[in-house]
């Protein structure tokens, strides 16, 4: 089936699953509906017997086998080294040649080496989570997918879990059913390490989602969004407008406003962690990681924060991170898009939206061309107004052996992943 064809199917099924039907056209997932994950159709009212929390029985670390799954013949399984300068660059070649596109593949994520080093080595990360098969003959690298630790609170419940990501596979070797093989993998060695739940993200619908969240787009130089086909003027709007409207400050208007340092990293965690709590899942983050995920990183990791020079108190906080996407087929000079995106951000001394607007001036100093934001957490409260605009691309959010019965709002949900 074609995609669109899948994406009728599933349309037809969750309408008639709202009204109580069944229908005969229902897409199967012959690999999810075999995994610990919400099912699509699974009745969530019968609370008795569905309950929240693990779906799996517990099981022992020492009960998981000590071998990986059976890749086609001529693969064999590695470990991606990330300290390793070389296999960062081989990494780096498989995600920037086969990584996610957007639904007309004019762009592809361009994560830099510098960024994968970041997200893929947090405090207490293990190298045996960075997955990657190669080809045995010349030992290319031709798929990968990873995890690190990390704790995430839901719905009350703190879960020690993997956050995994960069599920990727050469593109010629698309559906041949090895995706399933790596996350049968990824699996293998999360509960080798008695870590038993995961979180991930994916723009594709799978059994089943916790959130359904939507990217936001805050044009920053317009001229050349719209040059390569990112974004389109409205039917009467001219160029000379557009720009009037993206205009921004030349420099931002919050007083007291400075790069986040070393010093401030004690109570950035006392101002997020407290901010985080309000919401259904969030992750908690200690000191150590703090530092590793939110201290400004040249062309990484963005962050800034508002001292009160009286009390000395960290009253605002607010980050964004640089991930560029290739042009694929450019017909103009341009050969990258540069994106920032929104990270997590505290406003206390001040409404989100007047923070966010210094956001938006620090990123195009920066030379950023577009700010990207999800509708997670407060942020329905700035995208309007700040005009962004709403982007075509879902977000769904899902964890992996771990069940809540009810859907939650992207309003619900404070967890950013890269
Ligand atoms: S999301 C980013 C995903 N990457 C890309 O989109 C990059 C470009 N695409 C590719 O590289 C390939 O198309 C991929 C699929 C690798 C995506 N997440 O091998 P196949 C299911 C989960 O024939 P291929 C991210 O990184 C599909 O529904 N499953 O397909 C988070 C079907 O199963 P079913 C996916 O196209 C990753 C099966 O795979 C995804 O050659 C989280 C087909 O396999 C997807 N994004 O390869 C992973 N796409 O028949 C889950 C397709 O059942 C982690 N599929 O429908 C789970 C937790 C694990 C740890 C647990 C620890 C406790």
């Amino acid at each position: 089936p074609t995609v669109s064809s899948v994406v009728d199917a599933l349309v037809k099924h969750h309408l008639a699953e709202r009204e109580g039907k069944r229908t005969s056209r229902m897409p199967s997932h012959e690999f999810w509906e075999t995994q610990p994950v919400r099912q699509f159709g699974e009745d969530t009212s019968r609370g008795a017997e569905l309950r929240e929390g693990p779906i799996d029985p517990p099981k022992l670390a020492s009960e998981t086998s000590e071998s990986g799954g059976a890749l086609p013949p001529g693969y064999e399984w590695c470990s991606c080294d990330m300290t390793d300068s070389r296999t960062q660059e081989e990494v780096y070649e498989l995600l920037t040649n086969n990584y996610v596109e957007d639904d007309d593949a004019m762009f592809r994520f361009q994560y830099s080496q510098e960024f994968l080093k970041w997200a893929l080595r947090p405090p207490e990360y293990h190298g045996d989570w960075h997955v990657g098969v190669r080809l045995k003959v010349t030992q290319t690298l031709v798929a990968f997918i990873t995890g690190v630790p990390a704790k995430l609170r839901v719905k009350g419940k703190e879960i020690d879990l993997a956050e995994i990501n960069f599920l990727c596979i050469h593109k010629k070797l698309r559906s041949k059913r090895i995706a399933p093989t790596l996350i049968k993998e990824i699996t293998r060695r999360v509960n080798a390490k008695d870590v038993w739940q995961a979180t991930y993200t994916a723009g594709v619908l799978l059994p089943k989602p916790i959130s359904k969240a939507r990217y936001w787009h805050r044009s920053l130089d317009i001229k050349k969004l719209v040059d390569i086909g990112f974004t389109r003027l409205g039917r009467d709007a001219s160029m000379s407008r557009a720009v009037q409207m993206f205009k921004l400050a030349a420099k931002p208007k919050s007083e007291g406003l400075r790069h986040m340092t070393e010093a401030d990293v004690p109570r950035v965690t006392a101002l997020l962690s407290k901010y985080l709590t309000r919401f259904a899942v969030a992750p908690i983050m200690n000191e150590a990681e703090v530092r590793h995920w939110l201290l400004p990183r040249e062309d990484v990791v963005f962050s800034y924060v508002v001292e009160d020079e009286k009390t000395n108190k960290i009253t605002d906080f607010v980050s964004f991170y640089n991930l560029p996407s290739q042009i694929i087929h450019s017909k103009t000079k341009h050969k990258t898009l540069k994106a920032a995106y929104s990270y997590y951000n505290v406003a206390t001394s001040m409404p989100l939206v007047k923070l966010m607007e210094d956001a938006l001036i620090l990123a195009r100093n920066n030379a950023f061309d577009v700010f990207n934001a999800l509708d997670l957490m407060e942020n329905e409260s700035f995208l309007s107004a700040l005009n962004f605009g709403i982007g075509d691309g879902n977000l769904h959010y899902y964890l992996y052996n771990w069940r809540i019965l009810e859907d939650l709002e992207p309003s619900e949900i404070a967890l950013v992943l890269t």
